[in-house]
């Protein structure tokens, strides 16, 4: 029988596991990326397991996230995680060499290898033909040290892509097809593989932008076959050497198939505050528009700086709209400087804004009260960009470029302007020197902790009688930018667990942390899809911190999944769905830590209205074991006890 690229590469990193959908599934992982906003916690959890070295072939701490540097606590947070990668065998991408996705796509990423990313866009490498999935930063650690990660075997997709996109229809709408049809959580527990003759009109930035955004689906990962297209792409970046070819065979078998006509695709828009919120741009054409940016690791290759230019090119930004551009890299910067491109952008009237992920979870950039803001990310959750009132609408860099011309919404096709050629250069620039190597003296680096970065709290064991209020109730699709918001803000307190658990579900319920303080902790009650977007560990462990005993869901997003085992929350599915109508926050909730089982339902006890009702814990035994620890740490700390 045929196989799928992605069993093809699964299949020759497997360490134990099968490869039967739903099955558990242990991989060898060959690189893995952090970033700043995810990275010290990570790295505070590498250095807790006492090694000297990394085991990976190849780890690179990037900084790209928070690069504000308002007090001493960001600059502080960089210098901790570059004396951490000089130390401990790591490659530094210095803050102003990029995006974390893009700078790995254009220098890591490589075909059939493993990549395990701190970050849920990760699989934006799942464009090169590699195995790329996003983690916790407790998971990235353990991977640094050799351990093998665990998925949940996932079906395979196939997305058939035919025909050709038409001028002004982009990458950005494929992925934005995607989504309409297969919604936030339809990719749950799948891997979205790419195939047919469409995937040949493609270059590897473009495929990176729908593996990039496929995160939104809930997939495990997205991925592309590695062609002639990533030959060239490799040889462009001087990495030809790193080609591998990996197509799916003919007789592969798919769980389902999704059929694309690119011919067909129109521009198109999701709309606040859901990635999933997809409409033709038509429906909305008009609408006003306060501010447009241009950026994000989806959509910041050298492709859309210079189609965002060539639109804009003799043109000038609206009057009545703010518009800001963040290439994705250096050498994107350096390409678009050389060609003409910066200029075009500038006269324009676009701000040139760092080479950072910044605006796109609100860093700078916010926009105004009730403002439209129209976006090239992949998120426009509730308050992601800095604050609730700010509807992002997110498009396609075309429907952008035209917008700020126009300051309302437009469809691109009718401003006349020429269609827009990408010819990827033979070579691009390459300057590898913001890419600091590890030192060759690694005992001698002394690590600087400024005083923000504060150690890892201690987690108890899970208690015999687990009891509390229900603090909070929340419906469907609730992201971990409800659960705890980034922004200028509260992004510099990632570093500080004590500190950050001050906003946690902040634009949900300001006044949830002072509950849960007076409460000592409780319970959490959610719909479908709880703790979807990000690996952010914080949206676990700040309400660890906060004596969040465990989380009763409709469904759960499977990174977040993850981050609450590792850090020894119970998570819970209602056995019978219609039992979350029945419960209210303050209800009073009771469970015996004997009960608990992963092999059939049990009881929980409502105390407030003296019902029961049925819950299961998905998750597998060693996992639940995790949970009764009080989290990973302890159970690897338990684990090394009993191997000496
Ligand atoms: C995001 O896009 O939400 C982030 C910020 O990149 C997160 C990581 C983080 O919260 O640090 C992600 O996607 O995992
Ligand atoms: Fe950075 Fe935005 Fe990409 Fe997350 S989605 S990695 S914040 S650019």
């Amino acid at each position: 029988m045929g196989h799928t690229v992605f069993e093809k590469i699964l299949k020759s990193h497997i360490v134990s596991g099968s490869l039967l959908p739903g099955k558990r599934v242990k991989i060898k992982i060959d690189q893995t990326l952090t970033q700043d906003a995810t990275g010290t916690m990570a790295y505070l959890q590498f250095e807790a397991m006492g090694l000297t070295r990394v085991k990976t072939e190849l780890s690179v701490s990037y900084v790209d996230h928070n690069m504000i540097q308002g007090d001493f606590k960001n600059p502080d947070d960089h210098r901790y995680l570059q004396d951490i990668a000089a130390r401990y065998g790591i490659l530094f991408s210095r803050p102003g060499n990029g995006i974390c996705h893009q700078v790995h796509l254009e220098r890591f990423a490589a075909p059939g290898k493993s990549l395990l990313g701190s970050d849920s866009h990760t699989p934006t490498a799942g464009g090169i033909g590699m195995i790329a999935i996003g983690a916790g930063g407790l998971d990235v650690a353990l991977a640094m040290a050799g351990e093998p990660f665990t998925i949940t075997m996932p079906e395979i997709v196939r997305i058939h892509l035919t025909g050709k996109l038409q001028p002004f229809v982009s990458a950005k709408d494929i992925i934005l097809e995607v989504l309409r049809r297969l919604s936030v959580k339809g990719g749950v527990g799948k891997v979205l593989e790419y195939t047919g003759p469409g995937v040949k009109t493609l270059s590897v930035p473009e495929r990176a932008t729908i593996t990039n955004m496929g995160a939104e689906t809930g997939a495990t990962t997205s991925i592309f076959p590695s062609d002639e297209i990533t030959r060239l792409w490799l040889r462009a970046q001087a990495r030809e050497h790193q080609w591998v070819p990996i197509e799916a065979d003919e007789d592969a078998t798919w769980s389902e198939t999704v059929e694309i006509n690119l011919s067909e695709l129109e521009p198109l828009v999701a709309q606040p505050f859901q990635p999933d919120n997809v409409v033709p741009v038509e429906a909305i054409e008009g609408m006003k528009v306060d501010q447009v940016m241009f950026g994000s690791c989806t959509n910041s290759s050298l492709r859309d700086i210079l189609s965002v230019a060539h639109m804009l090119s003799g043109e000038k930004v609206h009057p009545s709209v703010d518009a800001g551009i963040s290439p994705g890299s250096r050498q994107v910067m350096l390409e678009s400087a050389a060609c003409g491109a910066m200029d075009e952008l500038i006269s324009a009237g676009v701000r040139i804004l760092e080479s950072s992920c910044g605006a796109c979870i609100g860093m700078g950039f916010a926009p105004p009260t009730d403002g439209v803001s129209l976006r090239t990310i992949n998120r426009n959750f509730l308050g992601r960009c800095g604050h609730p009132s700010g509807k992002v609408y997110l498009v396609s860099p075309e429907v952008a470029a035209a917008s700020a011309i126009t300051g309302r919404i437009t469809d691109p096709r009718k401003l006349g302007i020429e269609p827009f050629v990408f010819e990827q250069p033979e070579q691009f620039i390459i300057d590898d020197s913001m890419i600091l190597a590890p030192s060759p003296e690694p005992e001698r680096i002394e690590i600087r902790r400024g005083p923000n970065i504060a150690p890892l709290p201690e987690m108890a064991p899970l208690s015999e009688e687990i009891e509390g209020e229900i603090l909070l109730k929340v419906e469907d699709n609730i992201t971990t930018d409800h659960i705890m918001p980034a922004g200028a803000e509260i992004l510099p307190l990632r570093s500080n667990i004590p500190e950050i658990s001050k906003h946690t579900f902040k634009v949900v319920d300001p006044a949830f942390y002072d509950r849960a303080k007076e409460k000592n902790g409780g319970f959490i009650v959610g719909g479908e899809n709880y703790g979807q977007g990000s690996s952010r560990e914080h949206a676990a462990l700040a309400p660890r911190y906060l004596g969040i005993k465990a989380v009763i869901a409709k469904s759960f997003a499977r990174i977040h999944l993850a981050n609450l085992v590792n850090f020894g929350i119970l998570p819970l599915l209602f056995e019978n769905p219609e039992d979350y109508d029945r419960l209210n926050t303050k209800d009073k909730l009771y469970i015996k830590k004997g009960v608990i089982t992963t092999k059939e339902p049990f009881e929980v006890s409502n105390k407030s209205t003296g019902s029961t009702f049925f819950v299961r814990c998905p998750l597998s035994d060693e996992d639940l074991e995790i949970v009764k620890m009080g989290g990973k740490l302890n159970y690897i700390k338990e684990k090394n006890k009993s191997a000496i």
